[in-house]
């Protein structure tokens, strides 16, 4: 009999057999009485091979030579291996000689992209240009323009895998760490990382805002005596800039806990998850791992067992080694962020790294200041390959010190009574952090660009598709 077979398990122990398959026809051409047609299910590829003969009419064979790129298609017939060596790690080594061929759904005889040229690599264009062979560039404008077509290369269905699997990591990490899922709301009466970059709506006539982060219901879930919670949801920001990193939507991994002692608890935690994030990627994603480096070369992420903690004056001392000045009062920018990557990684041997104890100034309202030196706070940011994954720090829970520095800080305080009135009514010791998820898979993969990373991204010129 016939056996349903996805084009990723068609292996040599499959010989001999005769399987259907279901997959697009990625591309098709015909010689005389012989045809070969491409198939591809979710990146992988198998090549199916049409020769006239007793069970096959000159009919079909035509027929696969015409069949429009990106159709769907049901190919049955037997798996075969050839002598040939096939030099890919998304196309089988085996192939399918054709029984029968039927063709499920059209596409369009003209695409917007050709899949073919979307999968190429920035080496292969290269040296294909060397050789004097010019292929289609495909941009970033036409790939995300027609993000359906572009979401169908081997290194974006391994993309967006790897970004499933973090979330699951994160939460099975979490789940078995006593942490409860919350979902906290997206529409708000005000800001809750300071004023600028929200998005304002009418709420039913009354003036609202979208959430710009789980902050305050996340620690007033604290205050409600939940323990340890966390939430995998929507985060926006009505980011002005146009940056590799900043989405104006992009998807938030919170957590928030109870804090016995010190700051440090937070931080042990979040460096234990992450290497079990690590961990689990380069143990389950091997092959989506290959399929981006196949389009997007890439050098593995070095990360240590026990995660390198780094003082923020110890960033700024290295950097003032190395001869970079940067205020020891002020926050790093984007270059000397990158810059201490560099010089963490030539040092410590570690592309992962938390860097601790920020300057209060630059920290949002809610910050707990540093109890031996208030110029300082019990704040961190998490780094891969020199750029921010992760925010986070100790909380302020006295009512009186929030209000006061919500003031400091030019909030308005009457936006959130709500929240500070949880704190009235005793609350535990707690700290957390907002991880951002496009950023950690941008930067375990070393891809440029948070679009990369982003399904349909959303940035300051793009709502759509
Ligand atoms: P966080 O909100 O926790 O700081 P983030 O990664 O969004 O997270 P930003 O505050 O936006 O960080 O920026 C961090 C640093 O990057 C800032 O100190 C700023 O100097 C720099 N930066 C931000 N946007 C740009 C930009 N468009 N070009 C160059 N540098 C930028
Ligand atoms: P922060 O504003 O640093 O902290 O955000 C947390 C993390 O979210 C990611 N991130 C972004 N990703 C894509 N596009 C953006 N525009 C963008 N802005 C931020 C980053 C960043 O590290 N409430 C705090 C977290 C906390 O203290 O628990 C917060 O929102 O990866």
């Amino acid at each position: 009999g016939r056996i349903w077979t996805k084009v990723s398990e068609l292996d040599a122990a499959l010989k001999e057999r005769n399987v259907l398959i279901r997959g697009r026809a990625q591309s098709a051409r015909g010689k005389g009485k012989i045809a070969f047609l491409i198939v591809r299910e979710q990146g992988y590829t198998v090549q199916c091979v049409a020769t006239v003969s007793e069970s096959v009419s000159k009919g079909l064979v035509k027929y696969v030579t015409g069949l429009s790129k990106e159709s769907i298609v049901d190919v049955e017939g037997v798996v075969s291996k050839p002598d040939v060596e096939i030099a890919s790690t998304t196309q089988q080594v085996v192939e399918i000689q054709v029984r029968k061929v039927y063709c499920v759904s059209k596409a369009a005889s003209v695409l917007p992209l050709n899949l073919e040229d979307a999968a190429r690599s920035e080496r292969d264009l290269e040296k294909a240009e060397k050789e004097g062979v010019q292929y289609v560039r495909v941009g970033q404008d036409t790939r995300l323009n027609n993000r359906v077509l572009d979401l169908r290369t081997p290194a974006n269905q391994a993309i967006f895998r790897i970004q499933s699997y973090v979330s699951m990591l994160f939460r099975q990490y979490l789940l078995s760490e006593d942490f409860v899922e919350i979902h906290t709301p997206k529409l708000m009466a005000g800001a809750s990382e300071g004023g600028s970059a929200v998005f304002k709506l009418d709420y039913k006539g009354q003036s609202a805002c979208l959430a710009q982060s789980p902050q305050l219901h996340k620690q007033m879930a604290i205050c409600a005596d939940f323990g340890r919670v966390f939430e995998i949801g929507p985060v926006f920001r009505a980011e002005d800039s146009f940056t590799h990193r900043h989405l104006c939507e992009f998807t938030g991994l919170d957590l928030e806990m109870e804090i016995k002692e010190h700051y440090f608890e937070v931080l042990d935690l979040l460096g234990e998850l992450f290497v079990s994030i690590f961990d689990g990627l380069n143990a389950k994603c091997k092959k989506e791992l290959q399929a981006i480096n196949q389009q997007y070369p890439f050098e593995p992420l070095q990360y240590l067992r026990k995660t390198l903690l780094l003082t923020f004056p110890e960033g700024v001392q290295m950097l003032k080694d190395a001869g970079v000045e940067v205020d020891p009062f002020g926050d790093l920018n984007t270059e000397s962020e990158r810059r201490l990557g560099q010089l963490v990684k030539e040092k410590y041997n570690t592309d992962f790294y938390v860097l601790h104890r920020y300057p209060l100034a630059v920290r949002p309202f809610y910050t707990m200041p540093a109890v031996d030196d208030n110029r300082y706070s019990n704040s961190f940011d998490v780094f891969i390959r020199g750029e921010e994954i992760i925010s986070g720090a100790q909380r302020v829970h006295d009512p009186d010190l929030l209000v006061k520095r919500a003031g400091d800080c030019g909030i308005d305080v009457k936006t959130l009574t709500a929240y500070i009135d949880s704190f009235r009514w005793g609350t535990v010791p707690h700290g957390g952090a907002g991880v951002g998820l496009e950023r950690v898979v941008m930067l375990f993969c070393a891809l440029n660009n948070i679009r990369k990373s982003s399904l349909f991204p959303r940035d300051p010129q793009r709502l759509a598709p």
